[in-house]
């Protein structure tokens, strides 16, 4: 008995390493990412309806909070920052937001000029925009990852993918209000 259990788990991790190598996370979009979030104490689906929250920040592949302004969401998430370095606590200085991006996020808008339902994200992989009912959306976005008192000088890049190979590139500190024939198009986004 014992070593047929032990062929068992072998033979168990075997098919977990296969399955692992077969999908590599890298190699393509993760199709993942969960559509519940957080908002006002409960629990929404956002591929089915944000139910008025105006802006949802994806703090990690199973961990995404709405609010119903941007206010609520810069004091729950932005990090204050002092002059001797960056804190999530609470501080007196603020939080260099662009655009009203909060300091070390990158925000995509559903309306052009930041205006309408915002996402934003900082992790590095692709999310599925789908999974938050943002899919062929996009009309402005914000790389604010890099903050600091000196200005934005991140060297952190985002991407927007459209699902069929045409991507478009959004540089540390850069930003656009308009996003001319790549409206409404993005699929996917690489924080
Ligand atoms: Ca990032
Ligand atoms: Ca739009
Ligand atoms: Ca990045």
């Amino acid at each position: 008995m014992r070593t047929r259990t032990r062929l068992l788990a072998s033979t168990a991790v075997a098919i977990l390493v296969v399955t692992a190598l077969a999908n590599p996370a890298s190699a393509s979009p993760s199709l993942r990412d969960p559509s519940l979030a957080s908002f006002q104490g409960r629990t929404i689906d956002l591929s089915k309806s944000w139910q008025g929250a105006q802006v949802c920040a994806v703090l990690s592949r199973s961990e995404v909070r709405c609010y119903a302004t941007n206010e609520q969401a810069t004091a729950d998430l932005a990090p204050r920052i002092s002059s001797t370095g960056t804190t999530r606590s609470a501080g007196p200085i603020g939080t260099f937001a662009w655009n009203g991006c909060d300091n070390s996020w990158i925000c995509i808008w559903e309306h052009a000029s930041f205006q309408g339902r915002k996402l934003q994200f900082n992790d590095e992989y692709w999310h599925d925009l789908d999974e938050w009912g943002f899919k062929d959306q996009t009309s402005s976005w914000t790389n604010n990852q890099g903050g600091s008192w000196t200005g934005c000088s991140g060297s952190d890049n985002g991407t927007l993918g459209d699902g069929a190979g045409d991507n478009r590139n959004m540089g540390a500190c850069t930003a656009s209000a308009n996003l001319g024939s790549y409206n409404d198009r993005a699929e996917h986004i690489h924080g």
